[in-house]
């Protein structure tokens, strides 16, 4: 890899990343949001439409894994007391569908439980950074942000789920804290592809205010 510095297509202008200064941030790739019983579809969602993303962040793992660059694994759960869960965010929904409630693949969205795993297609091997997080944004409350900056890491590719929300609020996290984001939108989905191309159209807009959105294909076949 050395300094090996990568042009990626993307919109609203094209964007070059020096690979040793760029990790691949993979966001929610759980079993609670992708499979039956979990935490999406207790708040009304059909989690297959999520499916689409798994390929594609799959073959970007292999590529990006060959090229030996920075992998960072996030989940979102809760502490099995939920601690550190907001009342706000707990209460939200009728009780037998809350976070903590018992599902197929044990108590929805907390820490420990099947439902909390990452999907074997896509799941971390080892020397991958794994950062458990409570709220959406993968800045809030953990230390991303420290691990990633104390590896020189200046630009984030982004993959995973789901692209309104915990993605979003991720790569608008990011851009606050100065890294370049980049989001590979066949990598991302949404529970409704309406909502999808609303969260990239925002984060392209403006010259890029929050930053770039590109297909994962045209960086995989440069490494
Ligand atoms: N990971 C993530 O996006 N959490 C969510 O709750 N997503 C929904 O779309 N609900």
């Amino acid at each position: 890899m050395a300094d090996q510095i990568v042009t990626i297509q993307a919109e609203p202008t094209d964007v070059s990343v020096e690979l040793a200064k760029t990790a691949i941030v993979v966001i929610d790739m759980q079993k609670d949001f992708l499979y039956e019983g979990g935490y999406g579809q207790s708040l009304g969602n059909d989690p297959t439409i999520l499916h689409r993303t798994i390929k594609p962040v799959a073959n970007l793992l292999e590529a990006a894994r060959s090229a030996g660059m920075e992998i960072v694994h996030t989940r979102e759960g809760h502490e099995p007391d939920l601690s550190d869960c907001p009342p706000t965010k707990l209460m939200r929904w009728p009780e037998g569908r809350r976070i903590g409630d018992d599902g197929p693949m044990g108590r929805i969205l907390i820490r420990g439980e099947k439902g909390h795993q990452i999907i074997d297609e896509v799941a971390p091997i080892d020397g991958e950074r794994i950062v458990d997080k409570p709220g959406k944004d993968a800045f809030y409350a953990t230390d991303l942000d420290e691990y990633l900056k104390g590896k020189g890491i200046v630009s984030i590719l982004f993959a995973g789920v789901t692209t309104d929300v915990c993605a979003s609020t991720s790569i608008s996290g990011a851009n606050d804290r100065g890294f370049n984001a980049v989001v590979f939108s066949d990598c991302m989905a949404a529970y409704e592809d309406s909502r999808h191309f609303a969260a990239l159209e925002i984060i392209k807009a403006q010259g890029g205010i929050f930053g770039w959105v590109a297909d994962s294909s045209g960086f995989t076949s440069q490494l």
